[in-house]
Protein backbone atom coordinates (compact mmCIF):
# COMPACT_ATOMS: atom_id res chain seq x y z
CA UNK A 1 0.00 0.00 0.00
CA UNK A 2 1.79 3.10 -1.29
CA UNK A 3 -0.90 5.77 -1.72
CA UNK A 4 0.35 7.54 1.58
CA UNK A 5 3.77 8.00 0.17
CA UNK A 6 3.84 11.43 -1.82
CA UNK A 7 5.81 13.49 -0.24
CA UNK A 8 3.32 16.58 0.45
CA UNK A 9 1.27 14.17 2.08
CA UNK A 10 3.10 13.28 4.70
CA UNK A 11 3.63 16.54 6.32
CA UNK A 12 1.61 17.29 9.35
CA UNK A 13 -0.13 20.08 7.76
CA UNK A 14 -0.42 20.23 3.69
CA UNK A 15 -0.40 22.88 1.31
CA UNK A 16 -3.75 24.85 0.06
CA UNK A 17 -3.17 23.38 -3.20
CA UNK A 18 -3.25 19.47 -2.36
CA UNK A 19 -6.19 20.81 0.50
CA UNK A 20 -8.12 22.23 -2.70
CA UNK A 21 -7.78 18.91 -4.58
CA UNK A 22 -9.14 17.50 -1.64
CA UNK A 23 -11.90 18.96 -1.72
CA UNK A 24 -12.17 18.04 -4.94
CA UNK A 25 -13.14 14.73 -4.09
CA UNK A 26 -16.15 15.68 -2.15
CA UNK A 27 -19.03 14.49 -4.24
CA UNK A 28 -22.10 15.83 -2.56
CA UNK A 29 -20.98 19.72 -2.29
CA UNK A 30 -24.94 20.48 -0.82
CA UNK A 31 -24.50 18.23 2.27
CA UNK A 32 -25.73 20.01 5.57
CA UNK A 33 -22.75 21.61 8.21
CA UNK A 34 -23.02 18.75 10.69
CA UNK A 35 -18.91 17.03 10.47
CA UNK A 36 -17.23 13.93 11.48
CA UNK A 37 -15.46 15.54 14.67
CA UNK A 38 -13.66 13.42 17.62
CA UNK A 39 -14.44 12.96 20.91
CA UNK A 40 -11.00 14.23 22.28
CA UNK A 41 -9.04 16.42 19.54
CA UNK A 42 -5.92 16.94 21.81
CA UNK A 43 -3.54 13.88 22.75
CA UNK A 44 -0.17 13.89 24.58
CA UNK A 45 2.93 13.30 22.66
CA UNK A 46 4.42 9.93 23.79
CA UNK A 47 1.02 8.44 24.81
CA UNK A 48 -1.63 6.10 23.72
CA UNK A 49 -4.63 7.70 22.01
CA UNK A 50 -8.38 6.80 22.29
CA UNK A 51 -9.78 7.98 18.95
CA UNK A 52 -13.82 8.18 19.00
CA UNK A 53 -14.86 9.32 15.46
CA UNK A 54 -18.57 11.07 15.73
CA UNK A 55 -20.80 10.49 12.79
CA UNK A 56 -23.73 12.58 12.99
CA UNK A 57 -25.86 12.00 10.25
CA UNK A 58 -25.50 10.32 6.55
CA UNK A 59 -25.05 11.96 2.89
CA UNK A 60 -27.65 13.95 2.08
CA UNK A 61 -30.35 11.42 3.88
CA UNK A 62 -28.87 8.53 2.74
CA UNK A 63 -27.65 5.91 5.23
CA UNK A 64 -23.75 5.67 6.07
CA UNK A 65 -22.51 2.14 4.85
CA UNK A 66 -18.78 2.24 4.98
CA UNK A 67 -16.23 4.84 6.92
CA UNK A 68 -12.66 4.92 5.52
CA UNK A 69 -10.18 6.72 8.27
CA UNK A 70 -6.78 7.67 6.84
CA UNK A 71 -4.06 8.01 9.96
CA UNK A 72 -1.32 10.70 9.96
CA UNK A 73 2.05 10.16 10.47
CA UNK A 74 3.57 10.03 13.86
CA UNK A 75 0.19 8.07 14.72
CA UNK A 76 1.29 4.27 15.34
CA UNK A 77 0.55 0.76 16.34
CA UNK A 78 -2.78 1.61 15.71
CA UNK A 79 -5.81 -0.82 16.46
CA UNK A 80 -9.32 -0.06 15.54
CA UNK A 81 -11.91 -1.34 17.44
CA UNK A 82 -14.92 -3.96 15.93
CA UNK A 83 -18.34 -2.34 15.44
CA UNK A 84 -21.45 -5.16 15.39
CA UNK A 85 -23.16 -5.13 12.29
CA UNK A 86 -19.83 -3.82 10.08
CA UNK A 87 -17.27 -5.69 8.61
CA UNK A 88 -13.51 -4.36 10.32
CA UNK A 89 -10.58 -3.68 7.71
CA UNK A 90 -7.43 -2.65 7.95
CA UNK A 91 -4.28 -1.16 5.45
CA UNK A 92 -0.90 -1.92 6.53
CA UNK A 93 1.64 0.59 4.87
CA UNK A 94 4.92 2.27 5.13
CA UNK A 95 5.14 4.92 8.18
CA UNK A 96 7.07 7.72 7.15
CA UNK A 97 9.77 6.97 9.08
CA UNK A 98 10.84 4.31 11.66
CA UNK A 99 9.50 4.30 14.75
CA UNK A 100 11.16 3.22 18.33
CA UNK A 101 7.72 1.32 19.98
CA UNK A 102 8.85 0.57 23.17
CA UNK A 103 12.29 -0.32 22.21
CA UNK A 104 11.46 -2.40 18.50
CA UNK A 105 11.85 -0.86 15.43
CA UNK A 106 8.40 -0.23 13.60
CA UNK A 107 8.96 1.05 9.88
CA UNK A 108 5.41 0.09 9.08
CA UNK A 109 1.66 -0.46 10.49
CA UNK A 110 -2.18 0.49 10.38
CA UNK A 111 -2.64 3.43 7.65
CA UNK A 112 -6.02 3.00 7.25
CA UNK A 113 -9.19 1.77 9.16
CA UNK A 114 -12.32 0.52 6.54
CA UNK A 115 -15.54 -0.30 8.78
CA UNK A 116 -17.87 -1.41 6.05
CA UNK A 117 -20.91 -3.42 5.18
CA UNK A 118 -23.01 -1.73 8.00
CA UNK A 119 -25.91 0.92 7.45
CA UNK A 120 -25.87 3.85 10.05
CA UNK A 121 -29.41 5.66 9.08
CA UNK A 122 -29.49 9.59 8.85
CA UNK A 123 -31.40 9.79 11.52
CA UNK A 124 -28.96 8.12 14.11
CA UNK A 125 -25.70 9.01 15.53
CA UNK A 126 -22.53 6.20 16.10
CA UNK A 127 -19.08 6.45 17.27
CA UNK A 128 -15.59 4.55 15.06
CA UNK A 129 -13.09 4.27 17.82
CA UNK A 130 -9.74 3.47 17.36
CA UNK A 131 -6.57 3.30 19.69
CA UNK A 132 -3.00 4.25 18.60
CA UNK A 133 0.18 5.23 19.44
CA UNK A 134 1.61 8.81 19.88
CA UNK A 135 5.04 9.35 18.83
CA UNK A 136 7.08 12.12 19.84
CA UNK A 137 5.47 14.82 18.15
CA UNK A 138 6.33 18.29 18.85
CA UNK A 139 4.05 20.63 21.21
CA UNK A 140 1.26 22.21 19.01
CA UNK A 141 1.37 19.85 16.01
CA UNK A 142 -1.79 19.45 14.67
CA UNK A 143 -2.58 16.24 12.79
CA UNK A 144 -5.64 16.02 10.47
CA UNK A 145 -7.89 12.73 10.31
CA UNK A 146 -9.10 12.25 7.45
CA UNK A 147 -12.33 10.19 7.17
CA UNK A 148 -14.56 9.41 4.40
CA UNK A 149 -18.67 8.35 4.84
CA UNK A 150 -19.57 6.50 2.14
CA UNK A 151 -23.28 6.13 1.62
CA UNK A 152 -23.93 3.48 -1.81
CA UNK A 153 -22.38 5.55 -4.05
CA UNK A 154 -22.39 8.85 -2.43
CA UNK A 155 -19.30 9.99 -0.34
CA UNK A 156 -18.77 12.69 2.10
CA UNK A 157 -15.15 13.00 2.10
CA UNK A 158 -14.02 15.09 5.73
CA UNK A 159 -10.57 15.59 4.17
CA UNK A 160 -9.94 19.18 3.69
CA UNK A 161 -7.34 20.66 5.52
CA UNK A 162 -6.66 24.68 6.70
CA UNK A 163 -4.00 26.55 5.01
CA UNK A 164 -1.79 28.30 7.35
CA UNK A 165 -3.61 31.14 8.42
CA UNK A 166 -7.16 29.85 7.49
CA UNK A 167 -9.84 28.62 9.62
CA UNK A 168 -11.02 25.36 9.48
CA UNK A 169 -14.63 26.21 10.10
CA UNK A 170 -14.59 27.97 6.96
CA UNK A 171 -14.10 24.88 5.26
CA UNK A 172 -17.11 22.74 4.39
CA UNK A 173 -15.88 19.33 4.86
CA UNK A 174 -12.80 20.11 7.27
CA UNK A 175 -11.25 16.39 8.65
CA UNK A 176 -11.20 16.45 11.94
CA UNK A 177 -7.78 18.05 13.17
CA UNK A 178 -5.70 16.28 16.37
CA UNK A 179 -3.81 18.45 18.00
CA UNK A 180 -0.87 17.00 20.13
CA UNK A 181 0.30 18.92 23.65
CA UNK A 182 3.74 18.17 25.65
CA UNK A 183 3.62 14.77 27.00
CA UNK A 184 2.79 14.48 30.38
CA UNK A 185 5.94 14.67 32.84
CA UNK A 186 6.32 11.28 35.13
CA UNK A 187 2.77 10.45 34.72
CA UNK A 188 1.75 6.87 33.75
CA UNK A 189 1.05 8.02 30.19
CA UNK A 190 4.45 9.10 29.70
CA UNK A 191 6.38 6.54 28.49
CA UNK A 192 9.91 8.22 25.93
CA UNK A 193 10.81 5.45 24.18
CA UNK A 194 14.51 6.55 25.86
CA UNK A 195 13.32 6.50 29.62
CA UNK A 196 15.67 4.60 31.56
CA UNK A 197 13.47 1.37 32.59
CA UNK A 198 12.54 1.36 36.72
CA UNK A 199 13.20 -1.47 38.09
CA UNK A 200 10.71 -0.85 40.80
CA UNK A 201 7.61 1.44 40.72
CA UNK A 202 5.55 2.90 43.99
CA UNK A 203 2.64 4.22 43.03
CA UNK A 204 0.07 4.76 46.41
CA UNK A 205 0.55 1.72 48.68
CA UNK A 206 1.49 -0.56 45.93
CA UNK A 207 5.09 -1.34 45.19
CA UNK A 208 5.63 -3.76 41.45
CA UNK A 209 9.24 -4.49 41.72
CA UNK A 210 11.01 -8.20 39.72
CA UNK A 211 8.56 -7.78 36.85
CA UNK A 212 10.35 -10.41 33.83
CA UNK A 213 9.00 -11.94 30.73
CA UNK A 214 10.64 -14.53 29.09
CA UNK A 215 11.93 -14.33 25.09
CA UNK A 216 9.35 -16.16 22.88
CA UNK A 217 11.46 -18.97 21.03
CA UNK A 218 10.45 -19.10 17.20
CA UNK A 219 6.82 -17.81 16.07
CA UNK A 220 5.38 -18.24 20.00
CA UNK A 221 2.21 -15.65 19.91
CA UNK A 222 1.71 -16.55 23.98
CA UNK A 223 3.91 -14.95 26.53
CA UNK A 224 4.07 -14.99 30.25
CA UNK A 225 5.15 -11.84 32.60
CA UNK A 226 5.56 -11.92 36.32
CA UNK A 227 6.02 -9.10 38.80
CA UNK A 228 6.65 -9.09 42.93
CA UNK A 229 3.50 -7.12 44.25
CA UNK A 230 3.93 -5.22 47.74
CA UNK A 231 1.03 -3.48 49.16
CA UNK A 232 2.12 -1.18 51.95
CA UNK A 233 -1.26 0.31 52.85
CA UNK A 234 -3.60 -1.44 55.68
CA UNK A 235 -6.08 -2.66 53.35
CA UNK A 236 -6.28 -5.31 51.06
CA UNK A 237 -5.99 -4.72 47.21
CA UNK A 238 -6.89 -6.42 44.02
CA UNK A 239 -5.35 -6.40 40.69
CA UNK A 240 -8.03 -6.32 38.33
CA UNK A 241 -7.17 -6.11 34.64
CA UNK A 242 -3.41 -5.64 33.14
CA UNK A 243 -3.42 -4.04 30.00
CA UNK A 244 -0.68 -3.65 27.17
CA UNK A 245 -0.06 -3.22 23.53
CA UNK A 246 2.36 -6.08 23.70
CA UNK A 247 -0.41 -8.55 22.62
CA UNK A 248 -4.20 -8.55 21.53
CA UNK A 249 -5.23 -10.48 25.06
CA UNK A 250 -3.50 -9.96 28.67
CA UNK A 251 -5.22 -11.97 31.14
CA UNK A 252 -4.13 -12.63 34.87
CA UNK A 253 -4.17 -16.39 35.49
CA UNK A 254 -3.49 -18.96 38.40
CA UNK A 255 -1.84 -22.15 38.16
CA UNK A 256 -3.26 -25.13 40.31
CA UNK A 257 -2.12 -28.82 40.44
CA UNK A 258 -5.04 -31.22 39.30
CA UNK A 259 -4.41 -34.57 38.67
CA UNK A 260 -0.96 -34.73 39.41
CA UNK A 261 -0.46 -31.62 36.57
CA UNK A 262 -0.69 -28.45 36.54
CA UNK A 263 -3.58 -26.78 35.21
CA UNK A 264 -3.56 -22.91 34.61
CA UNK A 265 -7.24 -21.14 34.30
CA UNK A 266 -8.33 -17.08 34.60
CA UNK A 267 -8.56 -15.42 37.69
CA UNK A 268 -10.85 -12.31 37.42
CA UNK A 269 -8.97 -10.60 40.19
CA UNK A 270 -5.40 -11.41 42.33
CA UNK A 271 -5.96 -10.06 46.29
CA UNK A 272 -2.91 -8.23 47.76
CA UNK A 273 -3.32 -8.37 52.08
CA UNK A 274 -2.79 -5.36 53.53
CA UNK A 275 1.22 -5.93 54.75
CA UNK A 276 1.25 -8.62 52.18
CA UNK A 277 3.52 -9.21 49.17
CA UNK A 278 2.33 -11.00 45.90
CA UNK A 279 4.90 -12.72 43.63
CA UNK A 280 3.73 -13.58 40.23
CA UNK A 281 6.29 -16.14 39.13
CA UNK A 282 7.27 -18.96 36.85
CA UNK A 283 4.44 -22.10 38.18
CA UNK A 284 2.27 -19.79 40.07
CA UNK A 285 0.23 -16.69 39.34
CA UNK A 286 1.36 -14.84 35.95
CA UNK A 287 -0.03 -12.50 33.68
CA UNK A 288 -0.53 -14.57 30.32
CA UNK A 289 -0.54 -12.56 26.83
CA UNK A 290 -1.87 -14.11 23.82
CA UNK A 291 -1.53 -12.90 20.52
CA UNK A 292 1.48 -11.44 20.91
CA UNK A 293 2.16 -8.46 18.42
CA UNK A 294 5.69 -9.46 17.74
CA UNK A 295 8.29 -11.95 19.34
CA UNK A 296 9.57 -10.96 22.97
CA UNK A 297 13.25 -10.71 22.38
CA UNK A 298 15.97 -11.13 25.06
CA UNK A 299 17.22 -7.71 26.33
CA UNK A 300 14.28 -6.02 24.98
CA UNK A 301 11.02 -4.79 27.35
CA UNK A 302 7.48 -3.83 27.26
CA UNK A 303 4.95 -2.03 29.39
CA UNK A 304 2.03 -3.38 31.36
CA UNK A 305 -0.16 -1.22 33.08
CA UNK A 306 -1.57 -2.55 36.25
CA UNK A 307 -5.78 -1.71 37.51
CA UNK A 308 -6.36 -2.14 41.09
CA UNK A 309 -9.73 -1.91 42.27
CA UNK A 310 -9.19 1.53 43.61
CA UNK A 311 -8.95 3.02 40.16
CA UNK A 312 -5.22 2.70 41.14
CA UNK A 313 -3.01 2.09 38.13
CA UNK A 314 0.69 1.93 37.38
CA UNK A 315 2.58 1.21 34.84
CA UNK A 316 5.38 -1.36 34.70
CA UNK A 317 8.68 -1.89 32.34
CA UNK A 318 8.72 -5.55 31.75
CA UNK A 319 12.51 -6.41 30.78
CA UNK A 320 12.52 -9.81 28.54
CA UNK A 321 14.73 -12.37 29.88
CA UNK A 322 16.49 -15.76 28.13
CA UNK A 323 14.09 -17.98 26.65
CA UNK A 324 13.27 -20.18 29.87
CA UNK A 325 11.88 -23.52 30.91
CA UNK A 326 7.73 -23.44 30.78
CA UNK A 327 7.39 -27.70 31.07
CA UNK A 328 5.31 -26.29 34.13
CA UNK A 329 3.07 -24.40 32.40
CA UNK A 330 0.18 -26.31 30.05
CA UNK A 331 -2.08 -23.94 27.48
CA UNK A 332 -5.58 -25.59 27.64
CU1 LIG B 1 -1.25 -18.88 31.57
Amino acid sequence: MTMFMTSAARAPLVTLSLALTLGALVALPGTAAAHATLESSTAAANSTYKAVIRIGHGCDGAATDRLTVELPDGVIAAKPMPKAGWTLATEIGAYDKTYDYYGTPMAEGVRRIVWSEGSLSDAFYDEFVFRARITDLPDGTELPIRVTQSCGDAQVAWTEIAAPGQDPHDLPHPAPVLKITEARGGGHQSHAASAPAPSTVTVGPITASKAFARATPGAARTGAAYVQLRNTGDSPLALTQIRGEVAERIELHEMKMEGGTHKMRQIDHLMIPGGGTISLKPGGHHVMMTGLRRPLVEGESFPLTLHFDTGLEMTVTVPIGPVGAMSAHSHN
